[in-house]
C-alpha cells in the first residue's frame, strides 16, 4: 500500500487565490490532517459552497462537489446518509454558512451527522469584492459597504454550540500546526464537528489581518467538556477564542 502524504490529497491545480490569502493555510491543513489520519482519497467526499473559499474543493484530491451558495451542508448530509463509510467534509465562507446558508448550518449541527464543517472566516464576501458578511462587526467598512455595517456580527461558535454541535473549535489559518491538529480532531470526532478558521482576505479586509488574529485571539482555558462553561466563555470573549471550545463526551 502506498504511504499517504499531504501530496496524496493535492489535485495538482494551482489555486487562483490572491497571494497571502488565508485559504491557502486551510487547504494545506486539511491535506495534512487527512494524511495524519491516513484516510485514502477515494473514501473522502469534500463539498464546498460558493465563494473564494468554495474553490477549495477543486484543489483537493478526493471526491469533491462544488455546490451552490450556502448549500454545501445539505449536499454533504445527503452524501453521508447514503455513503456512511465516507469521510465527509463541508467547507465554505462565513457568508456561505452564516448568511444564505445559516438555516442549513444550524440544522446540520442539530442533526449531528458525522460530518466535519470548516468555515473560512474573512469577515466579508471575498468573491463578490468585499461586502460585509453577517460576521462583520458593527462599524466595519467593506468596499461594498462604504458607510459601514450597522449591525453586530454573529458569534459563530456560540451559534453552533447552541444548535447542538458535538465538537466546536476555532483556529487562525496563520497558525498551521494548531489548525492541522484541530482539523484532525474534528474529522476523527464521531458526530458533527465545526471548525471555524479565521482566514484573512488580504485584498479586501485591512482590519482582520494575520496581525489582528495574533493580537485578538486567545487560547480557550475553560473545561471543554462542560457546555455551560463553553457557552459562557465563548459569549464573554465575543467568540475570539481558539482551540477546542467544546467536545461532547
Ligand atoms: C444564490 C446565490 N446568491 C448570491 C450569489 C453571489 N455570491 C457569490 S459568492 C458570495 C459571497 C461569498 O462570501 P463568502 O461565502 O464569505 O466566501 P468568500 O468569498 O469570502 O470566501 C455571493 C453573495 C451566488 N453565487 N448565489
Ligand atoms: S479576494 Fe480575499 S478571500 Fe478571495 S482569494 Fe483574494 S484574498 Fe482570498
Amino acid at each position: 500500500m502506498t504511504e499517504l502524504s499531504r501530496k496524496s490529497y493535492d489535485r495538482g491545480h494551482q489555486p487562483t487565490w490572491c497571494t497571502g490569502c488565508g485559504d491557502y493555510g486551510v487547504l494545506r491543513a486539511v491535506q495534512e490532517a487527512l494524511a495524519a489520519l491516513a484516510i485514502p482519497p477515494h473514501l473522502i467526499a469534500a463539498v464546498s459552497g460558493i465563494g473564494c473559499s468554495g474553490r477549495i474543493s477543486g484543489y483537493l484530491n478526493a471526491y469533491t462537489f462544488h455546490s451552490a451558495h450556502g448549500r454545501a451542508l445539505p449536499v454533504a448530509e445527503g452524501i453521508k446518509r447514503h455513503n456512511p463509510e465516507l469521510t465527509v467534509l463541508a467547507l465554505g465562507g462565513d457568508g456561505d454558512g452564516f448568511a444564505i446558508g445559516l438555516g442549513h448550518t444550524l440544522h446540520a449541527a442539530r442533526r449531528n451527522q458525522d460530518i466535519t464543517y470548516i468555515t473560512m472566516t474573512n469577515h466579508l464576501y471575498g468573491l463578490t469584492k468585499g461586502q460585509a458578511s453577517p460576521v462583520s462587526p458593527c462599524g466595519f467598512k467593506g468596499r461594498g459597504t462604504p458607510h459601514a455595517s450597522s449591525h453586530a456580527g454573529l458569534n459563530q461558535a456560540l451559534l453552533l454550540l447552541a444548535a447542538g454541535a458535538g465538537f466546536v473549535a476555532q483556529a487562525s489559518s496563520g497558525r498551521l500546526a494548531e489548525l492541522i491538529e484541530l482539523i484532525r480532531q474534528g474529522i476523527a470526532y464521531p458526530g458533527f464537528a465545526y471548525i471555524n478558521v479565521f482566514s484573512p482576505c488580504v485584498t479586501y479586509n485591512q482590519v482582520h489581518t494575520y496581525a489582528w488574529a495574533n493580537e485578538n485571539l486567545h487560547t480557550a482555558a475553560h473545561d471543554i467538556t462542560d457546555l455551560t462553561a463553553a457557552l459562557t466563555s465563548v459569549n464573554e470573549s465575543q467568540g475570539l477564542l481558539t482551540g477546542v471550545l467544546y467536545r461532547k463526551q
